[in-house]
């Protein structure tokens, strides 16, 4: 069982997205652990882009990720992190293939609506800068597993 860390992001939240993308997710049979609409600040931002920070689009990329609210989500699923990055797409909406939710919804590299962590040591590491423990609900391992036995 594994959990990833999902933002919906400030374009998606614009355009009233959250939920066709949420349940789209649901729909998947990720479960839901943890949940919140919350705004990034600078700082939130530096940290979870930490690997892009000295990029040049950095500053950007924080000015938008940090430019309205998001919803921040754990998910929790066999392979969590890597089923919810296919169902995301490619980085650019362009290249991202139709059936995704960036190929579906978008056609910019930055405006991409929705994070997702990308390894397991990514998830390690953003979950707990979203989420305290308490945020976070236990393992649906169970009904999980009564979905994908
Ligand atoms: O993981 P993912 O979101 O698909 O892409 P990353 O390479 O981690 O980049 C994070 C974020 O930065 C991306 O969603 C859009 C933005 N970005 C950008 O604005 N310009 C780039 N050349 C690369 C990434
Ligand atoms: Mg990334």
């Amino acid at each position: 069982m594994q959990r990833t860390l999902v933002l919906i992001k400030p374009d998606a939240m614009k355009r009233r997205l959250a939920g066709r993308i949420l349940t789209r997710l649901e729909d998947k049979g990720l479960a839901l652990v943890g949940l919140k609409i919350m705004q990034v600040t600078p700082d939130l931002a530096k940290q979870h882009y930490a690997e892009h920070v000295a990029k040049p689009f950095y500053p950007e990329l924080e000015e938008f990720i940090t430019s309205g609210p998001v919803v921040a989500i754990c998910l929790e699923g066999p392979e969590a992190i890597t089923v919810t990055r296919g169902m995301m797409g490619k980085t650019n909406g362009r290249e991202s293939a139709p059936g995704t939710i960036r190929g579906d919804f978008g056609m910019s590299r930055q405006l991409n609506l929705i994070h997702g962590s990308d390894s397991p040591e990514a998830s390690d590491r953003e979950i707990p800068l979203y989420f305290s423990d308490e945020e976070l609900v236990g393992s649906t391992d169970g009904m999980v597993g009564t979905f994908f036995a």
